[in-house]
């Protein structure tokens, strides 16, 4: 194998477009030779993280272990894309600092807040305005973005 694992880091919010971004790339990257595996929030969360709830320190503990985890595939050599809403800055910059100088790409989907309720692919941002989910992201739930991404300003 000569490829040099790395972690591309998709933060941004719900129905921002990171499942589709991370889906996009893999297929590039597929199709350039390239081993990838994507580690998506919402998937991890039915799985390996279904211990964790929505709450700041749950969030924080879902992006440890997804960062750690994320760590091991780069180690293997496999490009891994984590697509995670990862909504703290603090949580994300732990992340980065498993990994050495440059393996750690981190990707801000700049898509506003307005426009990915628009899409609502789900229906979560419809019932967070209901009061019928409590604590979504960008509703009654912090978002912050990234000051320092890898593809230019915030
Ligand atoms: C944000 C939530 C919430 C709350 C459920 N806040 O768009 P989705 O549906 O498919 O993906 C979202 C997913 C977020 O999981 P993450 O592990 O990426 O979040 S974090 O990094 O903040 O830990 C969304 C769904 O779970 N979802 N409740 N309250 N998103």
């Amino acid at each position: 194998l000569e490829q040099k694992g790395c972690v591309l880091w998709i933060t941004g919010l719900s129905g921002s477009g990171k499942s589709a971004l991370a889906c996009a790339l893999c297929q590039a990257l597929y199709s350039r030779g390239k081993l990838t595996y994507i580690l998506d929030g919402d998937n991890i969360r039915h799985g390996l993280n279904r211990d964790l709830s929505f709450k700041a320190e749950d969030r924080a503990e879902n992006i440890r272990r997804i960062g750690e985890v994320a760590k091991l595939f780069a180690d293997a050599g496999i490009i891994c894309i984590a697509s995670v809403i990862s909504p703290y800055r603090r949580d994300r910059d732990a992340c980065r600092e498993l990994l050495p100088e440059g393996d750690f790409i981190e990707v801000f989907m700049d898509v506003p807040l307005q426009i990915c309720e628009a899409r609502d692919p789900k229906g979560l941002y419809k019932l967070a305005r209901a009061g019928k989910i409590k604590g979504f992201t960008g509703i009654d739930d912090p978002y912050e973005p990234p000051l320092n991404c890898e593809h230019g300003e915030a």
